[in-house]
This record gives C-alpha cells, sequence and structure tokens, in this order.
C-alpha cells in the first residue's frame, strides 16, 4: 500500500484533511525534542506546527534515546504523520514540523552537534518519570547504571541528563547562550527537577559548569495535558481510511490540548501565546492540580479497574461506583492539598476531568495507565498523603489505589505476566513473597525503600490504612464486586 509522503500531500486537502500551513522546505531547525513519543508527537509537535506558519524557526529534530521505531516509520515519510483527533466529530491533521529523526544509540555525535548549533534554542523532552534518574528524594541516582555508564563513557551517553551536561559545556566555552530546556514529563516542578539532575552531573567532573548551568540555564517547569491512547490497529486503520493511504505511524488524542509554561524562558521562543499555550509564573498551581486530580484519578481507575477486569478509562468510569469513588477522592482528598491558580476553578475542573475520561470516542487502556506504577505513585498520590497527615486530613480513600496496585502487582508476578515498570524485577520477586494476608504483604511493600520517601512507610497510620484498603480490596475479580469492595468510602 502507498504511504504518506511530501509528493502525496496535496491529494489530502479535497479529503477534508488538514495540512502544514507553511512552505516545509523553508523551515529551520530550532527545537531538539528527547522522546517522539506519541505524546510528544500530538502535543508539543501540534503547538509547533501551529508556530510554524508565522516563524519558520522552530522546526524540530526528534532524538529517541535508543529506540528506532519511530525514526523508521517516519523517516519514509519525511517525517510527516497524522494526528487523529477523537471527539465527537473525529479530524484529522497533518503536521510537518519534524525536519530530522535522530537515534542516539547510533548518532551520539549527530545529536551533540544538534544540542551545541546555536539555532537549537529550545530542548524539550517527555522521557516519562524514570528517564530522570532521580532518587525519592529528589536528588540525582549517581547509582543508576545508567548515570554510572555516562559518567564514564562522555561520548556515547545513555540518557538525557548526560547529553545536556555535555552539550552545556561545549555552549558555554564557544560562549553561545544556552537553549531553554524544557521538561514535559509529568512530575511535580519538574524543570526544577532536570535541572537538578543536570546540575548534580556535571558537579561530578566540572564543579564550575555545575554551578554555570545551575544559575545560567533556564529550566522552565511545565504543565502539559491531553489523554493520547497508544497506537493500536484500530486507529492505523481509521486514518488509512481517511487518507486513501497508509500512514506508518498515526497518533491520536482527545480534542481537548493544554501547556502551560513557567515565564522563565530567555532569547527567542516561539510565539506561545499566539498558539494557545499559557505562558505563567504560577505554574506550580497547574502542575499539581493536573498531576493529582488527572493522573491521581486516572491510576486510581487503572490500578482498581485493572482488579475488577475491565478495559478502559471509558469503562472504569461507567461503572457507578467506582465512578462515585473516584470523583469522591477528587473532591475530598485530592482538591483540600490544592490551591487554585489564578484561572482554575478547581470544581470545575474536577468535572471537566471526570467528562473527559467519560470521552465514548477515546479507547484508552487501563493497562497503559498501569505501566510504571512505581514511579508514577509518588508524584500523584503520596504527595498528597504526606500533606494529609500534617494536616491531619483522613488518608483512608488514598490508600485505595496504592492497595490496588500492590493486588495488581501480586496477580502479575503469580500468573507470571510482565510488569511494565523500571522496577519490575523488585516487584514480580515481592509479588510472588506475597500471600494474601494484609499485614504481611503491606509490610512487604512498605520495605520498598525507594518508592516511599520520608517517614511515610514508618507511620503507623499508613499501615494500618493500607492493610484496610488491601483487605477492602481483595475479593474484587469482577465490576460486580466494587460496591462492595469500596462500600462507605464512595
Ligand atoms: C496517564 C497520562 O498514562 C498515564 O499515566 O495518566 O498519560 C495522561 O493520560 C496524561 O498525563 C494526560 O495529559
Amino acid at each position: 500500500m502507498t504511504h504518506l509522503t511530501s509528493g502525496n500531500l496535496a491529494s489530502l486537502a479535497a479529503r477534508g484533511i488538514q495540512l502544514p500551513a507553511y512552505d516545509r522546505s523553508q523551515i529551520q531547525t530550532g527545537v531538539v525534542h528527547f522522546g517522539p513519543g506519541a505524546f510528544h508527537r500530538v502535543h508539543q509537535a501540534f503547538y509547533l506546527d501551529e508556530a510554524l506558519p508565522s516563524d519558520p524557526r522552530w522546526g524540530i529534530c526528534e532524538v529517541a534515546l535508543q529506540s528506532t521505531g519511530v525514526r523508521d516509520a517516519l523517516a519514509p515519510q519525511q517525517g510527516l504523520y497524522t494526528i487523529a483527533i477523537l471527539d465527537q466529530q473525529p479530524s484529522y491533521r497533518i503536521i510537518g514540523a519534524v525536519k530530522e529523526l535522530l537515534v542516539a544509540k547510533e548518532s551520539p555525535r549527530a545529536v551533540l552537534d544538534r544540542l551545541i548549533d546555536p539555532a537549537t534554542k529550545l530542548v524539550t523532552a517527555t522521557i516519562t518519570e524514570k528517564g530522570y534518574c532521580l532518587r525519592s528524594d529528589g536528588g540525582l541516582d549517581t547509582t543508576h547504571p545508567d548515570i554510572q555508564h555516562d559518567l564514564s563513557n562522555p561520548q556515547s551517553p545513555r540518557t538525557l541528563i548526560a547529553y545536556l551536561a555535555h552539550a552545556l559545556k561545549q555552549r558555554r566555552q564557544e560562549r553561545t547562550a544556552p537553549p531553554n530546556i524544557v521538561s514535559c514529563d509529568n512530575l511535580a516542578d519538574n524543570g526544577k527537577r532536570l535541572r537538578r539532575a543536570v546540575v548534580e552531573f556535571a558537579a561530578q567532573s566540572d564543579a564550575d559548569l555545575s554551578k554555570w548551568i545551575e544559575a545560567e540555564v533556564p529550566f522552565p517547569s511545565t504543565m502539559v495535558d491531553s489523554i493520547t491512547p497508544a497506537t493500536d490497529d484500530a486507529l492505523r486503520a481509521r486514518v488509512a481510511d481517511a487518507l486513501g493511504f497508509e500512514d506508518r505511524w498515526p497518533v491520536q488524542r482527545e480534542a481537548f490540548c493544554q501547556w502551560v509554561i513557567e515565564d522563565s524562558m530567555r532569547g527567542p521562543t516561539p510565539d506561545f501565546g499566539a498558539v494557545g499555550v499559557t505562558v505563567t509564573n504560577d505554574v506550580a498551581g497547574f502542575e499539581r492540580a493536573k498531576l493529582r486530580l488527572l493522573n491521581g484519578a486516572h491510576s486510581t481507575l487503572a490500578y482498581v479497574g485493572s482488579l475488577a477486569g475491565l478495559q478502559t478509562v471509558f469503562d472504569a468510569i461507567s461503572d457507578p461506583h467506582l465512578a462515585a469513588f473516584v470523583r469522591r477522592l477528587m473532591l475530598e482528598d485530592f482538591r483540600p492539598s490544592l490551591i487554585a491558580p489564578r484561572g482554575l476553578n478547581l470544581d470545575a475542573y474536577i468535572e471537566a476531568v471526570l467528562q473527559r475520561f467519560g470521552n465514548p470516542a477515546i479507547r484508552h487502556l487501563l493497562a497503559q495507565i498501569a505501566w510504571d506504577g512505581s514511579q508514577k505513585l509518588p508524584f500523584r498520590v503520596l504527595n498528597t498523603m504526606s500533606e494529609a497527615l500534617i494536616a491531619g486530613r483522613p488518608i483512608e480513600r488514598l490508600c485505595v489505589p496504592l492497595a490496588a496496585w500492590f493486588h495488581f502487582v501480586r496477580r502479575k508476578a503469580n500468573k507470571d505476566e510482565a510488569i511494565t515498570d523500571p522496577m519490575a524485577d523488585t516487584l514480580a520477586q515481592l509479588g510472588r513473597r506475597c500471600t494474601g494476608e494484609a499485614h504481611h504483604d503491606v509490610a512487604l511493600f512498605l520495605s520498598l525503600e525507594r518508592f516511599w520517601s520520608g517517614e511515610l512507610a514508618k507511620d503507623a497510620r499508613v499501615r494500618n490504612a493500607l492493610i484496610a484498603a488491601y483487605e477492602r480490596l481483595a475479593a474484587v475479580d469482577s465490576a460486580a464486586k466494587l460496591k462492595e469492595a469500596l462500600g462507605p468510602l464512595r
């Protein structure tokens, strides 16, 4: 079957497909992005595509650290791909912003050259929580095998952290202004965390560089949001139907899309305001609200829903008992931990999020959200729990997603099913040691030092509430059991 290329773009206009509104041969590469997964391609690449008609400086060099998949799929399409926007009326749009596709493990020099090029004024990243190689106290984990590797192999790094440190060193030597470095991952204070990781990495070999990075390089924090189910065969077929030929790797999202960036960038940037990106001083307020209310609710639906044998977010939120529980968790547990940033009404936000979960056009697998629980749950649930304990608020409901994750891990381990998580081996071993007896199993999970930060794991209130939640969820193996299991917590 013919596939999407520059040569057959023109035929798409007649089919109602939105095309790049600029001459692709005129755009320059001004952005280096790490992690060209589906989320980046529906989100940052979409906004940059919006910026290109009025300013051609913001074409993207996509860098995958390891995987060759996106490069292999998109190179024959000259970087072109389709976004399917799935809501009441589906719509399709071709993104033309990708100028270059690199795989770092194959061409580390080319990646460094791009980062050093003074035309690179913006570096963005979606490498997921685990890519930051952080300890639970937020510092760089210098014992991490990839960081160890990168400290002794500066010419062929494995991590974003090392690429940034090496490139910044060179830019400093050459006296070219550093780029704005923008983390777009779901971590609280993502900019500060990335800065700290790069500063601590640089400090291992060059104290002056480390200080310079801390003082001179802008690492704005961001909040990113758009629900993006992984690409599946149904999407490929749907896009082929709309285009009249194949797209080797289309992506999909809901219509809602939001990007909030801290107002600390320096030098030239895309005209973010003009393309619908919010640039504000209070990004932390947006970020926390989204991480807790949306992502916290998502992880709850994912683990409790999976125990009940449900498949998608739509299925989970359509269950009246689970939906009632999640709404209450958002309203009574997450919401009191938040201070609404100016321009955000938290009650309206909660209702809007619940409505987005109920979008019937989106098939978002709970299994996808359940990935990497050890990395996600600290930001989504544990932070709120620590604050609740200090403020004297209850933690019973907050323990439900955690206890559901424990059961999820245990069941996976007992069925010998793979767990997708950087701590997979430890989790599988722990899951096999679980007996089903709540005191015993909760004690095992509380021994996961890398997961729990501070005093939480030692707090008797936490242990007791986890035991109660674990017992409550033990029998859940179908949606019919949810009513009783969630009982008074709903
Ligand atoms: C989800 C997020 O997979 C997950 O963990 O919670 O990817 C979520 O869909 C996005 O953050 C929405 O912006």
